[in-house]
């Protein structure tokens, strides 16, 4: 463990820290966000209601909408020039999310991060491939401050330029890994097209997140590496990756509770769940300076699991894989669909490659989805028999999980776009 006082704290020691912190942290808006101080008057309450996490669902949400409507500098906690560091979300329309951090916030971050990389058995005597993008996205300098944070030997490649990144990976003897992890399966390929032999490599961990993915995808990337995949967790709002991690038991991913406080609410209502039970993920970041947040509805779904017992022996509480998040749910002839549920079902299969891409539509007033899969070079030859029989499997079982049909197009291996950073997957042409 990179800070084992820490990651074991007792949970009553731990919920001390859990209570000064968010008293500080409601004091700061208070005083220096003008806005959240309206929200919280129009409430009816004022810091001298708080007292501790339990009275957390008293205080207002913060939405993206909000930062939208703050854009650029009305969520700050501080003066400008306490700020050090500006990062951007990665917003495809209108204005970005920014997040803006003082010296304080970069260190809690790499602190965080740091503790990530140890739950992959990291220390300072390793080496660390750094091939999540850089610049406004925080992947990359937030992996790289753990890194350095953590001791190791930091290579910051970013992502692109895979034949390099894979002589890197030869040459310099990497250990540790992070990345997308649709790159990581594309860094695979290239590999495999070039005959180089993964297994031969000395990795041993990747910290593979920024998207959704799934136990099949972790499987796949496993069998390809000679690594522990690891999934991480994080958003540009609440400071970038290194919220949560999954340590080496792969059984969900603790969250640093001394910095995050998390809660599932449902999202049609806002009500908070109890343990155990899917919602929406709210957080609160319970030390950050530059842009303290309250109560921030991520919009993305999963549950906290019960208790904090894992044989580990961290005593931060987890939360499960992300599902997926509340605006990425399709609904498709009125049923519910997360495009993770159908990656699940895709990769299991043989003969399937992990890259497709759903294409929604709407004839008329029917709603329709099609699949494209990529499938492996065997399979792609086989006899027209062969390939209609894979093609009524998959379109079989996956109908027997999401309960809609699709229709299913088989297409030749590397012949779906491949990106850098996060995957794009869907693709809905339907005016909603
Ligand atoms: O993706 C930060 C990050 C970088 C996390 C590197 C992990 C590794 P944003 O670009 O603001 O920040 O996107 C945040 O990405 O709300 C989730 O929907 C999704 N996401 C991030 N990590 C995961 C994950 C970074 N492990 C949004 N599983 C979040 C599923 C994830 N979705």
């Amino acid at each position: 463990m990179f800070n084992p006082e820490m990651e074991t704290i007792a949970p009553d020691k731990l919920r001390e820290i859990q209570n000064a912190r968010l008293l500080a942290t409601v004091e700061r808006m208070w005083n220096n966000v003008p806005y959240y101080r309206q929200r919280m008057q129009e409430a009816g309450i004022s810091p001298a209601d708080i007292h501790s996490v339990e009275d957390l669902p008293k205080l207002p949400f913060i939405t993206k909408k909000d930062f939208r409507e703050q854009y650029p500098y009305g969520m700050l906690g501080v003066p400008r020039d306490q700020i050090v560091r500006i990062h951007a979300s990665s917003g495809t329309t209108g204005k970005p999310t920014v997040a803006a951090y003082t010296r304080a916030d970069i260190e809690a971050w790499a602190e965080c991060g740091a503790r990530c990389l140890g739950c992959g058995g990291g220390n300072a005597s390793d080496v660390f491939q750094v091939s999540y993008g850089y610049g406004l996205f925080t992947g990359g300098l937030g992996m790289h401050y753990a890194g350095e944070k953590l001791g190791a030997a930091v290579i910051p490649t970013s992502a692109g330029n895979t034949e390099k990144q894979l002589m890197l990976m030869q040459d310099l003897g990497v250990t540790l890994l992070c990345c997308t992890p649709s790159y990581a399966l594309q860094i695979a390929e290239v590999a495999q097209r070039l005959g180089i032999d993964l297994h031969a490599l000395p990795l041993k961990a990747g910290f593979f997140g920024a998207e959704p993915w799934t136990d099949a995808m972790r499987r796949h990337i496993e069998q390809a590496f000679p690594l522990k995949a690891l999934d991480i967790y994080g958003m540009t709002e609440l400071s970038g990756p290194g919220v949560a991690h999954e340590c080496l038991e792969q059984n969900g991913l603790h969250v640093w509770e001394d910095y995050f406080y998390p809660e599932i609410i449902d999202p049609d209502t806002g009500e908070p769940l109890p343990d155990g039970q899917q919602g929406e993920l709210v957080v609160t970041c319970l030390a950050k300076e530059g842009m303290p947040l309250i109560r921030y509805r991520t919009r993305d779904i999963t549950r906290i699991l019960p208790g904090r017992d894992c044989p580990c022996g961290r005593t931060h509480r987890r939360i499960a894989r992300l599902r997926g998040r509340t605006d990425d749910m399709l609904i498709i002839r009125g049923v519910n669909v997360f495009p993770s549920q159908i990656e699940d079902v895709l990769i299991r299969i043989d003969g399937v490659l992990p890259n497709y891409l759903i294409t929604v539509d709407r004839q008329g007033n029917l709603d329709t989805m099609e699949i494209k899969v990529e499938v492996t070079e065997q399979s792609f030859t086989d006899h027209i028999k062969g390939l209609e029989a894979l093609r009524d499997d998959i379109a079989a079982k996956l109908k027997s999980v999401i309960t809609v049909g699709a229709r299913i197009v088989l297409v030749e291996p590397n012949s779906l776009a491949r990106g850098l950073g996060k995957a794009k997957r869907v693709v809905d042409l339907r005016k909603l």
